[in-house]
Order: structure tokens, then C-alpha cells, then sequence
């Protein structure tokens, strides 16, 4: 397949003004005529039409009121050109498509009998012929045609106008977007819904529709979307000055969704697991989840609609800033330091885990990148989580006020355009005052950067000077990197664990932080009027999404842990402490020596769980051992099985020695009363349940009673979820692992109408511990099992491909082979998810060579497959690479 490059951008001939489409909507059938003027753009060295089509059976093409002719135009895979053009042109178009056969879930299509449409990136020119390319932006007015039964709610972006009946049954709505927008942003929503509405007051006194659409039978799962949407929107007021545009803003949920949500103008659609929730099916996460994605999607409507992106190169434009966003609407709900620090650190954890393999792997790709295939297969942590750390870099550098100021200049610069990731730079950079050139870096060079910190204490003259070297490794086609523009925080702890008053460049009297600006290769910077040698507490708040090395001692560790007035690397030591433990465990189950955990370390994590002044969320993130994926990456050669071992003996050995403050950490944070999601129930139930799981790794009865008890009596899903994960993962008697099959089961009977629960029940199984690849394969002939669903897909494949390490990787190569068949059978129906699947291999080099020629061939088994989507032709040959 062929790449296309970022330095190939070249602006279209023709900017579309308005678009007018009619829509006469069938699930077997669509006939789709769009109208649509166009006007030359003479400052384009391109001068034909260019529109784009894929799919698509076409009737009709006018140009200027007249009929095309073939030889008036040609076609060459997706994109049809147009020659000779005058320079205003009416064109009108007529296709006709089939939504029920579209499996691919892009474009328009049939879920549970309703017609949904998703059209990020590519998914318009599925729908009609377009110059579909986030730079030609226009205002669309859509008439909405269907059988009243069939299809009684007609939605589409902006405002109803127009609706009525047509006689025979059928009726019409005609929507107006008001404002310019992409073709990605185009959405339709018909069928049978019902909907939780409100009218909610925005800031400057206007009042909006707020609607959340669901099947019926789901409106007692719609609250805590439509209160995360009002949070949401007064939020963006608050923090930045940015109010509703629109009289009516519809959120939509569907259960057959690629991705999580999406932004369309005025009508989010949305996978139902971000929008359905109650107590009873949802989980503390889930709820965070909603709240988060929910916040995501609104906040798109400045940073990514109002002002979009010039390319798809620019993706992070709008989702790197929009993670930020959502991630500080997040903390901001929950407000206290702790609270903020909790969430920072769950931000940290997926980055590491996901983005920072990303970066090592053979996907690795700029936030901005140069090149790409299948532009879906850049939805990714690079672009997402990594592109965030490098808006929080600017927030770091500018401060509170700084970036907000630079945000204010950047909408009033772009409002209305289709900008760049340099426009946005320019923007904080003149806004305040600062020459950010070099961070110019974190757009162009992939990988994660290393930072070498090393201090020398001078007890004479009272001096501190922290030297500080960075270094990137190699991606593909970027061997040689230049030095980043790294904001790194830092804090100096006394022997008594406090902050030392800082004195040296850059921080004022009394400052207990300091942001060192990192730019050259190697800088030394000395701190003065240090009256003690201290502990360093180094890139705090993860001040930079880097890999930072310093030689600590344990002792300096658990100093930090005890001590540290930043939260998150108090927690960060005991990660420290922890994968250092995890580290020689690994080789000692290799080497075949006898396995031990130091009184030391215990001691630590016994403190921190029984220090009741420490938010429990806080306490169970110390408490969680680094996973298996992270331990991984502490080695060159990874050997999944010994990992496991030593994870599971640390966790046994944590339970062993903690098990009367673990009991006591269980009984001191039970939550009786209503359920509710809120930061301080969640936080108990998350250390409670941090506490049971590890108490199930005592294989006794009365640890299986306990959670067999919070099993039979739970009123949430949150404990729930948790005992039966205690229950299917108990070790010892076989007797109980009957009465925790039986607890699967009834779980699964209770459930079994909830599709969003099922897919919980799938995912469970698919990460125990004892769940093989014979297992998987059993679990996929269950009736409640297919591959067309991605939500079910994702919940048993993906989940034991990406996160059942050690049987996944079974040295027989049987997870490869598996890989390899549900790859190949995910690339007919559904390209973008069977892509997802194919990076579970993107690592293959990094295991034993008996390994990695079985990875290799399963690779290639896939790559050699016919009729292989760009998407996954993509993944696999890169990998091959
Ligand atoms: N724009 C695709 C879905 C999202 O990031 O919100
Ligand atoms: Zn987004």
C-alpha cells in the first residue's frame, strides 16, 4: 500500500460553500443527492475537482446543471477528478448505498436496526462523492427522508428546521449546521430512540436543549451522561471562557461503534459505554469513563470543530488538546491535590504502558507525523495521550494564566480555520513571550526521550548541582534525534522529609519547585544555600513524558514514599521500589533460584496502606504492583512467563505479610448506603477491593467466603465485578473453583441481556490467570460471541491478546496462531478493529528467538493473506520491517 506525506499538502482547487443533501433512508438501501457549490480557490497550484468516493454506486453527476459525460471526468481508486472546471461551480450528485451491508461501522450504516453514521476520518466520501479533507469547510443543510415506523427519529447537526409528514407512512426533518464545518464532522442518526432531555442554562443567559439518545429500554442508564454533559459545559465556560455555540447539543448511543465516541457538531454519537450506566451494570471506572469521554466529546466543539485541523498529519491539533482538556476537566470535578495527583497518575500509568511501547516499537510515529497509509491507523497513544503531555509541557512552561492566554490568542487567531499543530505553538508562544522553537522537537521526533540526572553535593560551599542529560533512541527512519526543549520539576527533601527552600535560577524566595528547562544535550544546575545533602524528587507531576533515570538508593525511595510533598512521586518511589523487586525476581525465576521479598519493602507498603491520612484511591495506586506490560519493559529480552511468576510470588508474599492490615483495609472502607460514583466512595471501594484481591491470593476458605459473600451481596456492579474477578482467580481447592464457575455462570444469567455486562463477563475470563488459548477458543463458541460486534470482539480476543501476557504468549506459539486466524477474520468485516488487533504483535522482537520465529510467522501468515485491508497491510508490514 501507498503512504502519503505531510510534505506533499497541497490546498485543494475548489473551497465547498454550502452543501445541501437529501437522504431517502433504508437500512437495505440509501439514495443519497447532494448538491453542493463550489468555488475556485486561486491560491492552489491543484485546478481540477477533486472528490473523493469509496463504495459507492453512483447515479447522477451535474455539473453546473448539466449531465457529466465519462470523458469528462476519471476516476482512479477513490478519487474522481474533475478537469476544466470554471471557477463557481454547482454540482449535483446522486448515490445510492447499503447501510446493512456496510460491517466496517464507517460511514452510514445499521446498528440494531437504527442508522448511524461515523465519518472520521474517511467515512463522508462512504456516503457521496466529496472533497472529503478536514480543510474544506462548509455549511451543510440535510433533509432526512424515512418510513415513520421504521425510522420515527430523524437527527442530523445543528438546528431542526424543518419537520413534517410525506404521506404513505413516511415522514421528513430538515436540520441547518449554522456553523462551517468538515465533512468528518457530518453525522445522521435515524431509528427508533428515545431520549433524557433538559434545558440547561449557559453562562450568557441563553438556554440550550441537551438531549441523550438511547434504544428504548436504556433511560434508566442515561443520568450520569446528561449530568457529566452540564458538567461539562459549565466547565469549559469556567476555566475557558467557551460557551455552547449551538441551541441544542444531542448526544447518541450506539452499540456497534468503532471508537469510543465522536465529536460530530451538535450530535455526538457515542459506543453505549460511554453513555449507559446504573449502579447495578456499571463500575466506578465506567462512570469516570462516561464522565471523561462524555467531557472529551463536548470540549472537541472548540478545540476541533470551531478549529479543526489543515490534515490528518495534524491530528493531535485537536486530540492532544482535548485529552488535556478532558484530563484537567477530570481533576478539576474532583479538586483536592490528592484527587488531582490520583488521576495524574492514572493518566501516567496507560502512558507508560501503551504510548511509551508505542514509541519503541515499529509503529512509532511523531505526534505530528510525516507519513501514513491508513490515516486510522493513527488514532493512536502517540497522538492521544503522548500529544496531551506535550500541551501540559506548554501549561508547565506558560503556568495557569500563560496558557490560558495562549489559548484565548489561539481562538482568536483561528476561529473558523483549518489550522496546524505550529499555528498552536505560535499561539502559546506569543502569548507568552517565549521562544518555542526548539519544542518544535516533541512535534517532528518520535521515541522517548532518556534523562540521565546525577547530583554532587558540596558540603562546604553548600551547593547542589543536579546535572541533567538527555538522549532519544532510535525510531524508524529517524536514527539521529536533537536535543528536546524537557521542562523538568524538581524539589529538594531535607532528612526530615521536608521541602528545602529552593535558591537557584528561575525560582522565587520561599519556592519549593522549581521548572528546569532542559535544552541542551547534557546542563548542570546548581542549587545554592543547601544546608543539608538532600533527596532529589525528580520530574514531578511528570513534568515531561520522558524515561528518567537517577541512581537512587532504597533508602532514598522509601524516603520519598514516606515524604514527598508531590503526590505523584511519592507514588512513583514506590513504582521505584517496586519494579526494582519485580526486576530480580524475574531473573531469579529464571535462573531457578529461590524467590524473596525484602522486610524493607514490605514495611513500606504496610506504612502506606495504614496511613489513613492518605486518600485510599491514593494508597491502592501505591499498593498496585507495576503490571506485567511495564515490568516488561525493564528488559531487553522479554520472558512473559517468568514475569508472571514473579509478579504473582511479590503479590502472594504482599499478601502473606500485610494480611491483618489488608483485612483491616477491607473492613475500614466498606461504603454501605446508596451507591454513589462519586471520587470519595470510589477511592474506598477501590482500596477495599484492592484488599480482597490480594487477600484472594490466600488460598484459604475464608478468604473465598469473603469475597464469595461480597459476590451474593454487592449492590453495585464496582464490588460485583471485583469478587467475582477474586473468585475466578482464587488458587487452591478444586472444590472452589466449582463454586466459582457456578458464580460465572449466574453472573452471566443475571446479565445476559446487558450487552455492555456480557462484555465484562468476557473480558474477566479472558485475563484470569488460568484462562489458555483452549479457553478462548471455547468462550468464542459461545452463543453471545461474534466478531461483528467490537465491543464483544475487543472484550475476549483483544484482552487476552493484550493483556493475559503469559498464556498469550504460550511457548507452544498456539496464542500467535489464534492471533494470526482472528486477524485475518476481523480484516473481512471490520478493517479498522482487525488492525487494532494486528499491533498486539508489535513487540514480536523483543522475546526469545524460539518466540519471536513463531511471532514472525504468524506475521507473515497474516501479511501473506488475500485481500488484506490497507489498515492491516499496514500494521503487519511495518512490523515485518
Ligand atoms: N475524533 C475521534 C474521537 C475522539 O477523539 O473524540
Ligand atoms: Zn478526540
Amino acid at each position: 500500500p501507498q503512504a502519503i506525506y505531510r510534505k506533499d499538502y497541497v490546498a485543494p482547487g475548489f473551497w465547498v460553500d454550502t452543501v445541501e443533501m437529501g437522504l431517502d433512508l433504508g437500512l437495505e438501501q440509501t439514495y443519497v443527492a447532494t448538491r453542493m457549490t463550489l468555488r475556485r480557490n486561486p491560491d492552489s497550484t491543484e485546478k481540477d475537482i477533486v472528490l473523493f468516493g469509496d463504495g459507492l454506486k453512483t447515479l447522477q453527476l451535474r455539473l453546473n446543471g448539466v449531465n457529466l459525460k465519462k470523458s469528462q471526468y476519471s476516476i482512479q481508486g477513490e478519487t474522481m477528478r474533475i478537469p476544466d472546471a470554471p471557477d463557481d461551480v454547482v454540482l449535483e450528485i446522486e448515490t445510492l448505498i447499503q447501510p446493512v451491508k456496510n460491517t466496517a461501522l464507517s460511514g452510514l450504516y445499521a446498528s440494531a436496526g437504527n442508522l448511524i453514521t461515523q465519518c472520521e476520518a474517511e467515512g463522508f466520501r462512504r456516503i457521496t462523492w466529496f472533497p472529503d479533507r478536514p480543510d474544506v469547510m462548509a455549511k451543510y443543510t440535510v433533509l432526512l427522508r424515512a418510513d415513520k415506523k421504521a425510522f420515527p427519529v430523524l437527527l442530523s447537526n445543528g438546528n431542526l428546521i424543518e419537520e413534517g409528514d410525506l404521506g404513505d407512512g413516511r415522514h421528513y426533518a430538515k436540520w441547518e449546521d449554522p456553523f462551517f464545518k468538515p465533512s468528518y464532522l457530518f453525522a445522521i442518526v435515524a431509528g427508533k430512540l428515545v431520549c433524557q432531555e433538559e434545558t440547561f442554562r449557559l453562562q450568557d443567559g441563553r438556554d440550550a436543549l441537551l438531549q441523550v439518545w438511547v434504544e428504548p429500554g436504556n433511560l434508566d442508564k442515561t443520568d450520569h451522561a446528561m449530568q457529566s454533559l452540564k458538567k461539562s459545559i459549565r466547565w469549559d465556560e469556567e476555566r475557558f471562557g467557551l460557551e455552547l455555540d449551538l441551541d441544542r447539543f444531542m448526544i447518541v448511543a450506539t452499540g456497534d461503534f468503532n471508537m469510543g465516541a465522536m465529536e460530530n457538531k451538535g450530535l455526538n454519537i457515542f459506543n453505549t459505554k460511554y453513555v449507559l450506566a446504573n449502579p447495578s451494570i456499571a463500575t466506578d471506572i465506567d462512570y469516570a469513563g462516561i464522565e471523561s469521554v462524555v467531557g472529551h466529546e463536548y470540549f472537541h466543539n472548540w478545540t476541533g470543530n470551531r478549529v479543526t485541523c489543515r490534515d490528518w498529519f495534524q491530528l493531535s491539533l485537536k486530540e492532544g488538546l482535548t485529552v488535556f482538556r478532558d484530563q484537567e476537566f477530570s481533576a478539576d470535578l474532583v479538586g483536592t491535590a490528592t484527587g488531582r495527583a490520583v488521576k495524574r497518575i492514572e493518566d501516567v500509568r496507560v502512558l507508560r504502558q501503551v504510548q511509551f511501547s508505542e514509541d519503541a516499537g515499529p509503529m512509532a510515529h511523531p505526534v505530528r507525523p510525516d507519513s501514513f497509509v491508513e490515516i486510522n491507523n493513527f488514532y493512536t497513544v502517540t497522538i492521544y495521550e503522548k500529544g496531551s503531555e506535550v500541551v501540559r509541557m506548554y501549561y508547565t512552561l506558560l503556568g495557569h494564566d500563560g496558557f490560558r492566554k495562549g489559548m484565548d490568542l489561539y481562538f482568536a487567531r483561528h476561529d473558523g480555520q483549518a489550522v496546524e499543530c505550529d499555528d498552536f505553538r505560535a499561539a502559546m508562544a506569543d502569548a507568552g513571550g517565549r521562544d518555542l522553537t526548539q519544542f518544535e522537537r516533541w512535534y517532528s521526533q518520535a521515541g522517548t526521550p532518556r534523562v540521565h540526572a546525577s547530583a554532587v553535593y558540596n558540603a562546604d560551599e553548600k551547593t547542589y548541582a543536579l546535572t541533567l542529560t538527555q538522549s532519544c533512541p532510535a525510531t524508524p527512519g529517524q536514527a539521529e534525534k536533537l536535543p528536546f526543549h524537557i521542562p523538568v520539576t524538581v524539589g529538594l527533601l531535607g532528612a526530615d522529609g521536608r521541602d528545602l527552600p529552593l535558591h537557584t535560577d528561575g525560582a522565587q524566595a520561599g519556592q519549593t519547585s522549581v521548572v528546569l528547562e532542559l535544552t541542551e544535550a547534557s546542563q548542570t544546575f546548581v542549587f545554592r544555600d543547601v544546608a543539608e545533602e538532600p533527596v532529589p524528587s525528580l520530574l514531578r507531576n511528570f513534568s515531561a513524558p520522558v524515561v528518567l533515570h537517577f541512581d537512587y538508593s532504597d533508602a532514598q525511595l522509601a524516603h520519598l514514599l514516606a515524604h514527598d510533598s508531590d503526590p505523584f512521586n511519592r507514588w512513583e518511589a514506590g513504582q521505584r521500589l517496586a519494579t526494582r523487586r519485580l526486576v530480580k525476581l524475574t531473573q531469579a525465576v529464571q535462573a531457578g533460584e529461590a524467590l524473596a521479598l525484602d522486610e524493607m519493602f514490605l514495611e513500606a507498603l504496610r506504612n502506606t496502606l495504614n496511613d489513613t491520612t492518605l486518600d485510599p484511591a491514593f494508597r491502592e495506586l501505591v499498593l498496585t504492583l507495576p503490571s506485567e506490560l511495564v515490568i516488561a519493559e525493564e528488559f531487553d529480552e522479554v520472558d512473559p512467563q517468568a514475569i508472571h511468576t514473579a509478579r504473582q510470588y511479590a503479590r502472594a508474599a504482599i499478601s502473606d505479610a500485610l494480611r491483618g492490615d489488608l483485612l483491616t483495609a477491607y473492613e475500614n472502607n466498606l461504603t454501605p448506603g446508596a451507591y454513589s460514583p462519586d471520587a470519595e466512595p470510589a477511592a474506598k471501594r477501590a482500596l477495599k477491593n484492592l484488599a480482597l484481591s490480594y487477600l484472594a491470593d490466600w488460598p484459604q476458605q475464608a478468604t473465598f467466603e469473603l469475597a464469595l459473600t461480597q459476590f451474593d451481596e454487592a449492590e453495585n456492579m464496582t464490588d460485583r465485578l471485583a469478587a467475582l474477578h477474586a473468585l475466578v482467580n482464587f488458587k487452591g481447592d478444586p472444590k472452589l473453583k466449582k463454586a466459582a464457575d457456578k458464580a460465572l455462570a449466574q453472573f452471566y444469567k443475571k446479565f445476559a441481556k446487558e450487552a455492555l455486562v456480557v462484555d465484562k463477563w468476557f473480558m474477566l475470563q479472558a485475563v484470569a490467570e488460568t484462562t489458555d488459548v483452549a479457553r478462548v477458543r471455547e468462550l468464542m463458541q459461545h452463543p453471545a460471541f461474534t466478531l461483528n460486534n467490537p465491543n464483544r470482539a475487543r472484550s475476549l480476543t483483544f484482552s487476552f491478546c493484550n493483556a493475559n501476557p503469559s498464556q498469550f504468549h504460550a511457548p507452544d506459539g498456539s496464542g500467535y496462531a489464534l492471533w494470526a486466524e482472528l486477524v485475518i477474520a476481523l480484516n473481512k468485516i471490520n478493517p479498522q478493529v482487525a488492525a487494532r488487533l494486528a499491533r498486539s504483535m508489535d513487540r514480536w522482537k523483543k522475546y526469545s528467538p524460539a518466540l519471536q520465529q513463531k511471532m514472525k510467522a504468524a506475521l507473515e501468515k497474516v501479511a501473506g493473506t488475500k485481500k488484506l485491508s490497507k489498515d492491516v497491510a499496514e500494521v503487519v508490514t511495518k512490523a515485518l520491517a
